[in-house]
């Protein structure tokens, strides 16, 4: 199935961020702040974890780093967001092996996901297989810094990337706020 095919229809593109009661609070709020909804200053790892673990920045910057080099965030439409010439950020399974994952039978991670939320509920998905078993995994990082500077609110804060994507906005996450491991039943007969 070709990107194209894949293609949202016009109008449910995830590219409207203002909603309804964001542009009702821009207006009679006269500074510049950045709502909750739109920056993150720490992620939280929960679900199938031994233990539920929270990151602030300094937890991140502890943690063994990760430069994405020059980047091109392109989106759905193919339109490039922004290029960048450095991410900095840490694993995404960095995180998840601090956590430890919690799945209490053999190959049950066969089938283990992570969502990976935003502060507005801006939600993408990632397999087991994608972090631990392709090289997806070794471009899925937790960002904190972008070209030497901390990424700031108006980028969202604390963020996620998926380098191995062909289309690198959409795992883009902004005010990356949860990590959650997830093991779906199997299908029964
Ligand atoms: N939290 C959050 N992250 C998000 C989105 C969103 O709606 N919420 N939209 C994605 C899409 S579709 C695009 S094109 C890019 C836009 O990147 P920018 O915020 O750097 O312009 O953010 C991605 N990450
Ligand atoms: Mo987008």
């Amino acid at each position: 199935m070709s990107l194209n095919s894949l293609r949202v229809p016009p109008g449910a593109l995830p590219d409207t961020r203002l909603t309804a009661s964001d542009s009702a609070l821009a207006l009679v709020s006269p500074l510049p702040l950045a709502p909750a909804s739109r920056v993150s200053r720490e992620v939280v790892v929960s679900g199938c974890v031994k233990r539920r673990h929270s990151f602030d920045l300094g937890a991140l910057m502890r943690l063994p780093t990760q430069l994405t080099g020059p980047l091109d965030v392109v989106c759905l439409s193919g339109r490039t967001v922004r290029s960048a010439s450095e991410y900095k950020g840490v694993r995404l399974s960095a995180l998840l092996d601090i956590a430890q994952l919690r799945l209490p039978h053999a190959r049950d991670f066969t089938r283990a996901f992570v969502l990976a939320q935003g502060a507005d509920g801006y939600t993408v998905m990632f397999s087991w297989h994608e972090l631990y078993n392709t090289p997806v995994g070794i471009g899925a990082l937790v960002i904190y810094e972008r070209d030497g500077r901390p990424l700031g609110d108006d980028e969202g804060g604390i963020g996620l990337i998926s380098t191995g994507d062909l289309r690198v906005a959409l795992r883009r996450v902004r005010a990356l706020k949860r990590l959650s491991v997830h093991l779906p039943d199997p299908p029964t007969r």
